[in-house]
C-alpha cells in the first residue's frame, strides 16, 4: 500500500470507529431517555447520579441530631460518592463529632428538604443495600415540620432477604400510627432493585421491581413531602456491628425519579 493510501486508509478506519462508539453513545443515551419516560406520567424532578449535585440535595441530617441512639456521625462529607453514575453513602469505621458527641463511625444522611416538595406522584429509587448486622438504610418520604413519613423502603440488614414498607401519622387524638409491612425476598444486597410508591389522595401502594407488596388506605398524607435516603449504624433498632460487620461499606443509590399523573390520567 502506497503510504498515502495507508493514510486515508487509517483516518477512514478512525472516522468509522468514532460514528460507531458516537453511534452507540446516542443510542445508549436514548435508552437511558426511554426508560425514564413512564406512560401517564411525567417527570417532575430526578437525579440519575452522574455528578454531585449540590442544588438538588441537602448532605446534612436535616434532624441535625442523634435519633434512635444511633452511633454515626451525619453531616460528613466524605460519605458520599458517585461512582460510574452509582452514588454511595458511605460508612466507615473511624471517628468525628456530631451533637456533641466523639463517634465511632461516620455515614451520609441527604434529602430536599427546602429544595424539592411534591404532593402525591410517583416516587421510584433504584438501590442496593448493604449486608451486615448494624446497617439500617432507608428511602423515605418526610413532611415539614415532621409528622407524617412514608418509608418507601427500610432494611436492618443482618436480615439482607428482608425489605419493610411504612407509614407513620398522628391521628385525630395525637396518637402515633403506622401501618407496617415486611417482605421476604431475594438477598436485596446482591444486586439492584427497584423500590417505589404510589401515592393518591386516597392510598399509598409498594412496589418492588414493579410488583404491588403493600398498601395501605390508612393515613395518606395529604401535603407535600421531600425525599430522603440514609444509612443508619447501630443503635437497638439494627442492633450494634459486630466482627462480622463489613467497613467501609456503603448503600448504593443508581437514581431517583419523581412523576406527577398527566393531566390526561387525572
Ligand atoms: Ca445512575
Amino acid at each position: 500500500m502506497k503510504k498515502s493510501n495507508f493514510i486515508v486508509f487509517v483516518l477512514t478506519l478512525v472516522s468509522a470507529l468514532l460514528l460507531c462508539s458516537c453511534t452507540q453513545t446516542q443510542k445508549i443515551t436514548n435508552e437511558k431517555q426511554i426508560a425514564i419516560q413512564k406512560p401517564g406520567w411525567q417527570l417532575t424532578w430526578n437525579d440519575e447520579f452522574n455528578k454531585m449535585d449540590h442544588s438538588k440535595w441537602d448532605f446534612n441530617d436535616p434532624f441535625g441530631k442523634e435519633r434512635w441512639s444511633e452511633l454515626q456521625a451525619y453531616d460528613f462529607p466524605g460519605a458520599f460518592e458517585i461512582r460510574d453514575g452509582i452514588l454511595m453513602l458511605k460508612t466507615e469505621k473511624q471517628q468525628a463529632m456530631y451533637d456533641g458527641k466523639m463517634r465511632d463511625y461516620t455515614s451520609g444522611m441527604m434529602s430536599t428538604r427546602k429544595i424539592f416538595l411534591q404532593k402525591f406522584g410517583w416516587f421510584e429509587f433504584r438501590a442496593k443495600a448493604p449486608t451486615g448486622r448494624g446497617f439500617w438504610p432507608a428511602l423515605w418520604l418526610l413532611d415539614d415540620p415532621h409528622v407524617m413519613e412514608i418509608d418507601i423502603l427500610e432494611m436492618l440488614c443482618h436480615r439482607p432477604n428482608v425489605a419493610t414498607f411504612n407509614i407513620h401519622w398522628n391521628d385525630e387524638t395525637g396518637k402515633h400510627q403506622a401501618r407496617y409491612k415486611e417482605y421476604e425476598g431475594p438477598d436485596f444486597s446482591e444486586d439492584f432493585h427497584v423500590y417505589a410508591i404510589e401515592w393518591n389522595k386516597n392510598v399509598v401502594v409498594w412496589y418492588v421491581d414493579g410488583i404491588e407488596r403493600h398498601r395501605s388506605y390508612e393515613g395518606v398524607p395529604q401535603k407535600e413531602m421531600y425525599l430522603i435516603m440514609n444509612l443508619a449504624v447501630g443503635g437497638p433498632v439494627p442492633g450494634n456491628p459486630n466482627a462480622q460487620t463489613k467497613f467501609p461499606s456503603s448503600f448504593d443509590i443508581d437514581y431517583v425519579r419523581v412523576y406527577k399523573k398527566t393531566a390526561s390520567e387525572n
